[in-house]
């Protein structure tokens, strides 16, 4: 019976927290950051990709996290998991908020090779995420779209929301769809992470 090929699943152990630049590993491997709005599922994806439901902590309530969480990955590379940018606030005054850390971390860090980008599939075209891609891509860092709660959306809403992610926030790479609710989805991320970061 054929098997279909599997892309190597990387696995991750947690590292440390940084409450600020000074407390960031020292490390000189390749680095990557998760980077997204608070609640967007930076802590699921997480734990998802690495199938490891206790690597990351999920919030139940939006834009608690504050520290940056590093995990080394038996791949022999770094993730930081930055706190989030934003909140989902009922105010109409919502505006990107970068913490001090998010900011120096990627202006400074000088083996960060890219930012894997969380969004939200269901909620393209966000302000705070286009405040968030002007600052980042200002900063010439390479970024990996990653759509998530692909769940959420039918399978006409999914492609929609790739079209209009694609367009508003083209780079080499389509984005990819997300969902901590399917193998496939991890499967699919792996090969285009592989591809994407192979060459850094
Ligand atoms: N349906 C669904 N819910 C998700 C998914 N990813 C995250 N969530 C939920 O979204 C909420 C925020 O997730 P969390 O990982 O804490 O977001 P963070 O603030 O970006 O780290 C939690 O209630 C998660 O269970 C997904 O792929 N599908
Ligand atoms: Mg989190």
């Amino acid at each position: 019976m054929l098997h279909k090929k599997r892309q190597p699943r990387p696995s991750a152990a947690f590292l440390r927290s940084a409450a600020d630049f000074n407390d960031i590993p020292q490390s000189t491997g390749r680095e990557f950051c998760v980077l997204g709005r608070s609640n967007v599922g930076k802590s699921s994806f997480i734990n998802h990709v690495f199938s490891n439901g206790s690597l990351a902590r999920v919030s139940k309530t939006p834009g608690k996290t504050t520290l940056a969480n590093f995990y080394r990955v038996s791949d022999g590379s770094v993730w930081a998991d930055l706190p989030g940018y934003g909140f989902a606030s009922r105010a109409r005054t919502e505006q990107v908020r970068w913490s001090r850390l998010v900011a120096q971390y990627c202006e400074y860090r000088k083996n960060l090779c890219g930012v894997i980008w969380l969004c939200d599939s269901r909620h393209p075209g966000q302000a705070l995420d286009r405040e968030a891609f002007a600052w980042f891509a200002s900063l010439s860092l390479p970024w990996l779209l990653v759509l998530t709660k692909a769940d959420k959306l039918t399978a006409q809403e999914q492609a929609r929301s790739l079209r209009e992610y694609g367009r508003d926030f083209a780079s080499g790479q389509p984005p990819v769809l997300y969902s901590t609710r399917s193998e496939d989805a991890r499967d699919r991320f792996w090969e285009r992470f592989t591809a994407w970061a192979g060459g850094f």
